[in-house]
């Protein structure tokens, strides 16, 4: 799919604001997948439909997540960790769109996971620090991001595991995962 078209698709299905943060998204993932060797077509595209499923209702998600090989243990975690693993199932679907990198970036974009492809870290960096976010100590990550990828989705993930447990929120396994292996392989 051109990304223009794509684009066009994802538009009705947010707000006005997610919209925004959907392209400043794509920007930021463009940068850095010319940065690191990336390719850009793949960034931009799982950039625009990262945030597709993030307003479907939740009966939706949940029957998508029941019918489909998407892990169960889902449905006991917080329904924020929903919209990416649906996106991933429904743009295939819906679109055809069948990449597998795409696929698993879009998917995994909220929580992270061991062993995070380029373009996964990619997508979950800029999700983070696209120029509208703000939060303490992303000023920092964003100037890591220039220069080290990996440190930046490190630092991302700690910042993510220390914001919900302030909020005693439950933390899912993978974005654990991500934690630990982003640890092993930036220190
Ligand atoms: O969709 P966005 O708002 O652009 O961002 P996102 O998909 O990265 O994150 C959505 C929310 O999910 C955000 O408030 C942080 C939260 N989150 C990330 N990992 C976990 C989590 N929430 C819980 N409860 N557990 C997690 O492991
Ligand atoms: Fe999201
Ligand atoms: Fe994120
Ligand atoms: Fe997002």
């Amino acid at each position: 799919m051109k990304i223009d078209d794509a684009i066009e698709v994802v538009k009705p299905h947010l707000t006005q604001k997610r919209f925004e943060h959907t392209l400043r998204v794509r920007d930021t993932a463009v940068k850095l997948a010319e940065k690191y060797g990336e390719s850009k077509l793949k960034a931009e595209l799982a950039a625009v439909f990262h945030d597709y499923c993030k307003y479907r209702s939740l009966d939706e998600m949940e029957r998508i997540i029941k019918m489909d090989p998407l892990p169960k243990d889902l449905l006991k975690f917080h329904h924020e960790l929903w919209h990416g693993p649906v996106a991933s199932i429904l743009i295939e679907k819906e679109y055809g769109i069948k990449d597998n990198d795409v696929q698993r970036a879009i998917y995994y974009h909220t929580t992270g996971r061991a062993n995070m492809s380029k373009l996964e870290m990619i997508i979950f960096l800029a999700d983070y620090i696209e120029p509208g976010r703000e939060f303490p100590g992303l000023q920092e990550v964003r100037e890591v991001a220039e220069t080290n990828l990996v440190h930046a989705c490190w630092m991302t993930s700690k910042n993510m595991i220390s914001f919900l447990m302030s909020k005693n929120a439950i933390i899912y396994p993978d974005t654990f995962y991500a934690y630990n292996d982003l640890t092993i392989r930036t220190n």
